[in-house]
């Protein structure tokens, strides 16, 4: 199997309704037919209801790749979050929220994240009580992030996520929302482990790559990608990698 290409469909923001019914079949088809394993970066319904998640397990079943995916923001909307995952778990999806697994030989550790903004600005744990708790949400979910990324022993390895760990894929959005489109406290753990790939949805505009990973080895970070592929979807820019071999020989 060596040498083999293992391609990755990366989509995010699905914000599917309840009257999305057929919006995405023909998408996920496409997808079944150009890739190898899926991963969806969050926002997966609208509100956050069970009956969207619902309509989108049935659009699932056009797309006969295996599936991971992370909550968006938008998922935890309405209070039903057990529910929603319940859902799309029965459909299929490999639901990540600090866990990780593995596709094809890829090692995928997905978490929502959070905001609190980037580098010298970020939000710091310090005054009122509130703030505390704002900036400690991000902490918990990098945390999460690096527990995930430490139980991966593939060779390659996606971080999932819905909000952005770098400031340069969000820059093109409005200024004021930056600290609400991610959280540099997540790209911390991604520094830290040989990751090779890192997806984000939740910004809209903005450049799509970035090679920004910062820390000690800054080689280990080869991509960072923000998605919006609902809205554009082209699963010929997902990118490739070598299919690896298992240590248990199971390929
Ligand atoms: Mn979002």
């Amino acid at each position: 199997m060596a040498g083999t290409i293992v391609r990755v469909a990366a989509l995010a923001d699905l914000h599917c309704t309840k009257t999305s019914q057929g919006a995405f079949q023909n998408l996920f088809t496409r997808i079944t037919e150009a890739a190898d394993i899926a991963v969806i970066a969050g926002d997966l319904t609208d509100y956050g209801l069970p009956e969207e998640a619902a309509v989108l397990a049935k659009e699932l079943t056009s797309l006969r790749i295996p599936v991971a995916a992370v909550f968006g923001n938008h998922d935890l909307e309405s209070g039903k979050s057990v529910e929603v995952r319940q859902i799309l778990t029965d459909a299929g999806v490999k639901m990540l929220d600090g866990d990780a697994c593995e596709l094809q030989g890829i090692g995928i550790a997905g978490v929502k994240g959070f905001g609190g903004g980037f580098g010298c600005h970020a939000l710091a744990p310090w005054g009122e009580a509130i703030i505390k708790q704002f900036v400690h949400e991000a902490v918990d979910e990098a945390l999460k992030l690096e527990a995930a990324l430490a139980r991966l022993r593939t060779k390659y390895i996606v971080a999932l996520m819905h909000y952005s760990p770098v400031q340069q894929t969000v820059d093109g959005e409005p200024l004021e929302i930056y600290p609400f489109l991610g959280s540099s406290r997540l790209e911390e753990p991604i520094s830290r482990y040989p990751v090779s790939l890192v997806f984000h949805g939740h910004a809209h505009r903005g450049p799509r790559a970035s090679r920004a990973a910062r820390g000690r080895d800054q080689n280990r970070c080869e991509g960072l990608q923000r998605l919006d592929a609902a809205a554009d979807p082209d699963v010929r820019r997902s990118p490739a990698l070598p299919r690896h071999r298992r240590a248990d020989g199971r390929g």
